[in-house]
């Protein structure tokens, strides 16, 4: 049984992590998408450090969750059979024990230079401009995808797409893309869907069943179903 998972902000919501759309979508005023560009970026970095440099220091506070849990679980039993693919940029899955986690939109916890491209561990402040470990200039950005920019391993997600049994969506709104699509090319070649989210998503009419309620209560259910 091949399953490709893939998760958003609502199964780090009960861990402390805000969501994007708790937050009406806004931060400090301004709409996501307009702090989350590299036009946002180059026309104000120090803002764009700011609210990212203080979403970093906040990962010391929050914890994994049953549904991160239970994904790991998973994971132990499937093996690379599972692969769990995340829009959040935050470690809960990688602390919760899944080590097969691919973040389409990049990690808090890495910093990319702009000069030599180098990308690299990273879990203090950007704000202040540090030197890039490899060429030492100070170009370090968010190793985070931001809107207009093009999400990490796109051709590794859809060859799993295509060769999975059965496709999960975990909270989240289905609001951007391409993961928001990614249940219409499973469904077009006949992988199996599941929804599990708080509420209906944009995209829920296309899956063939949704569960409605909070991931740490659906995700280990599903996972304890889904082993027998
Ligand atoms: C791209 C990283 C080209 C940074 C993020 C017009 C129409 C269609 C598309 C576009 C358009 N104009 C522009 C676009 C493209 C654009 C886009 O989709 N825009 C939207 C606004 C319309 N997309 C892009 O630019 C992407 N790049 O398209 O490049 C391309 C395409 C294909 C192939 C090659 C090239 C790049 C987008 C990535 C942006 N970066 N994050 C950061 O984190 O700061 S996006 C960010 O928001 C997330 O990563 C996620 O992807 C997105 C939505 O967030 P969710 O995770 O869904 O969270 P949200 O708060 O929205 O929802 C939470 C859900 O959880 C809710 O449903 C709620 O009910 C539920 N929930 C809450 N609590 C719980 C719960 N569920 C369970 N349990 C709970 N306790």
């Amino acid at each position: 049984m091949k399953v490709v998972v893939l998760t958003g902000a609502g199964i780090s919501a009960e861990s402390g992590v805000p969501t994007f759309r708790d937050a009406d979508g806004l931060w400090e005023g301004h709409r996501v998408e307009d702090v989350a560009t590299p036009e946002a970026y180059d026309a104000q970095p120090l803002a764009v450090h700011r609210f990212y440099d203080a979403r970093r220091a906040a990962l010391g506070d929050v914890h994994p969750n049953p549904a991160h849990v239970a994904l790991a679980r998973l994971e132990d039993a499937l093996g690379d059979d599972l692969l769990v693919v995340t829009q959040n940029i935050d470690d809960l899955h990688e602390r919760a024990g899944s080590q097969r986690v691919l973040h389409m939109h990049g990690e808090l916890l890495s910093a990319v230079c702009r000069s030599c491209h180098e990308r690299s561990q990273w879990t203090e402040d950007l704000g202040d401009f540090p030197p890039c470990p490899r060429c030492g200039l100070t170009d370090l950005r968010p190793d985070v995808v931001w809107f207009g920019e093009v999400p990490y391993e796109m051709d590794r997600i859809h060859a799993a797409l295509q060769d999975a049994d059965l496709f999960v969506s975990i909270g989240t709104s289905g609001a951007v893309y391409p993961a928001a699509g990614f249940v219409m090319h499973a469904a077009a070649v006949g992988v199996r869907t599941l929804e599990l989210n708080l509420q209906p998503s944009e995209g829920t009419s296309f899956f063939d069943e949704s569960r409605h309620g909070p991931a740490g209560v659906l995700v280990p259910v599903w996972v304890d179903e889904l082993l027998g």
